[in-house]
């Protein structure tokens, strides 16, 4: 097995773990991960998933084993990491807790997250360049639409990696934490999020996604329809009804 699985309340915990290739993606990995979360994706009792690394590694990027030696036609016969955007598909949210390395693949798994939650001790960087090839799990869309043209220019063209604290300034990550703290403090976030109503999280995530690919106008009506549509949910009376009698509200997920 290439990853930890832990249950934690309505937070599943997931540790890659291949430390002996600082978490290098293979496909086994890759379809490991997916076939575990995918049916978990479908649970109403599961809230978030905290998708994490070692304290060395998030991941140090695609398993360069597995692909020096293929071909061109084997890479598109394979339409190898295509499963990838399954797990960018998944919409319980999930939260990247990012030590160490995340590099090229590891960097582009961490994007395909919702949030970012990074240690103080942690490299971002999309070094493919270096390998003589290019990012190819969404790396040149993902970052330059998170962090602009500027910024992921210099980290693709360079290969450049960059801090926690320059990954913070520019928008790519969302918080940064002491690392003896990461998994304590992404867990207190994924327990926050996995405690409101389900179906207003995922059209939320759905929602903040989608600006990413459309334009404002039809955005903002993508918006509309799904704010209009959670007023057919238990949890939209049950958190508003609360609000107005100063109670806590419980959440259904109805
Ligand atoms: N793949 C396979 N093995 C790896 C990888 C990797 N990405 N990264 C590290 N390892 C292995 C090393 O080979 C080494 O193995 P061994 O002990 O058998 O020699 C072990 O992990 C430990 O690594 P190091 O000894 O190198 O550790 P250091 O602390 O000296 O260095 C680094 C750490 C800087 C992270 C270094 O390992 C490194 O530069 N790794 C490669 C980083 C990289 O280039 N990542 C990008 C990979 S390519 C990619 O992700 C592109 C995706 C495109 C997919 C396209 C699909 C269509």
């Amino acid at each position: 097995m290439r990853l930890k699985i832990e249950h934690v309340g309505r937070v599943v915990r997931v540790r890659l773990h291949r430390p002996e290739v600082l978490n290098a993606l293979d496909t086994e990995l890759m379809t490991e991960l997916v076939d575990a979360l995918t049916p978990l994706d479908r649970d109403r009792d599961v809230g978030c998933f905290v998708i994490t690394g070692s304290e060395r590694a998030f991941a140090a990027g695609a398993d360069i084993t597995e692909m020096s030696e293929k071909s061109a036609a084997d890479m598109m016969t394979e339409d190898f990491f295509a499963g990838w955007e399954d797990f960018a598909a998944l919409r319980t949210p999930k939260i990247a807790a990012v030590a160490g390395y995340a590099l090229g693949g590891g960097c582009e798994l961490a994007m395909m997250c919702d949030l970012i939650i990074a240690a103080d001790n942690s490299k971002f960087g999309q070094p493919e360049i270096t390998l003589g090839v290019i990012p190819g799990i969404g790396g040149t869309q993902r970052l330059t639409r998170l962090v602009g043209r500027a910024k992921a220019m210099d980290m693709i063209l360079t290969g450049r990696l960059i801090d926690a604290a320059e990954a913070d300034r520019i928008g790519l990550i969302s918080r940064v934490v002491p690392a003896d703290r990461l998994l304590a403090e992404a867990t207190e976030i994924a327990e926050q999020i996995a405690g409101y109503g389900k179906l207003a999280v995922m059209a939320a995530r759905d929602c903040v996604d989608r600006a990413l690919e459309t334009g404002l106008g039809d955005g903002i009506r993508y918006e509309r329809r799904a704010f209009h549509a959670l007023f057919a949910t238990d949890d939209q009376k049950e958190g508003m009804r609360a609000f107005l009698e100063k109670r806590p509200p419980t959440f259904t997920g109805e």
